[in-house]
């Protein structure tokens, strides 16, 4: 399956094949969204025809569903599983803490829903993902459309509050047209450099009129599968 690999692409297979040995028979997984993601969903596809691996799996995006069908792995709702055993999934950013940011591929709402509504999460990403402090990728915030722009607007007035850097915020586009979000909203992206207070930004992100949700997952990922591209894996 994963012959000729880059070294990222390495990477993110092992840390992704790694990850499937914490799933058994029996569970209703939540599967991520973005390339990590969908190498494990490739995985799971796998063992699910070959090895006769019996699970349920919860996406976190549509084009997850579509690629879990796809490899035969029984797709469900989250209000049909109600709550999941494991939620395995990428990230953009990870920090010492196992802090994230997510959301860069534009699913961070059913993202931090399924990862929320799991006994445990686990990250799988490659090495270039951790960082010190996190901010230096965009943060993702989605808003619902009515308003966005007075909403961007409340965004920036409450970013010169606080302890981050940057501050610029750019509405995410796809082509000409707004990115639309799976549950139709858009999603602005926060260049912040460094986020001084994570757990504090998150909360007043999600306080401002028009804010669904915020690509911070704090106190949220249990565990952490890094791969390197020589094929090394760790699991903290
Ligand atoms: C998803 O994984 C997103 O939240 C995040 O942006 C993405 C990381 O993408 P990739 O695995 O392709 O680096 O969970």
């Amino acid at each position: 399956m994963a012959a000729d690999l880059s070294p990222i692409d390495k990477a993110k297979f092992v840390a992704a094949r790694r990850a499937t040995q914490f799933v058994e028979s029996g569970m209703r997984v939540g599967l991520g969204t973005g390339s990590t993601a969908a190498w494990l969903v490739k995985c799971l596809g796998e063992m699910v025809r070959e090895e006769g691996l019996k699970i349920t799996g919860v996406p976190t995006s549509t084009r997850t569903a579509e690629l879990a069908r796809e490899v035969g792995i029984e797709v469900i709702s989250l209000d049909e599983a109600r709550w999941l055993d494991l939620t395995i999934d990428g990230a953009d950013e990870l920090d010492g803490k196992m802090n994230l940011i997510k959301g860069g591929g534009g699913a961070l709402l059913m993202e931090k829903i399924v990862a929320t509504a799991s006994d445990q999460m686990i990250v799988i990403a490659d090495s270039g993902k951790e960082v010190e402090t996190l901010g230096a990728f965009p943060l993702p915030v989605e808003v619902i459309p009515f308003g966005w722009q007075t909403t961007k607007l409340l965004v920036e007035e409450t970013l010169i509050g606080l302890d981050v850097l940057g501050r610029t915020t750019q509405l995410r586009m796809n082509g000409d047209a707004p990115y639309v979000t799976d549950e139709g909203n858009h999603i602005l992206d926060l260049h912040l450099k460094r986020i001084g207070n994570a757990r504090q930004l998150s909360l007043v992100l999600n306080q401002i009129p028009g804010v669904v949700e915020n690509g911070l997952f704090i106190d949220i990922c249990d565990k952490v599968v890094l791969g390197h591209g020589d094929g090394r894996v760790e699991v903290r």
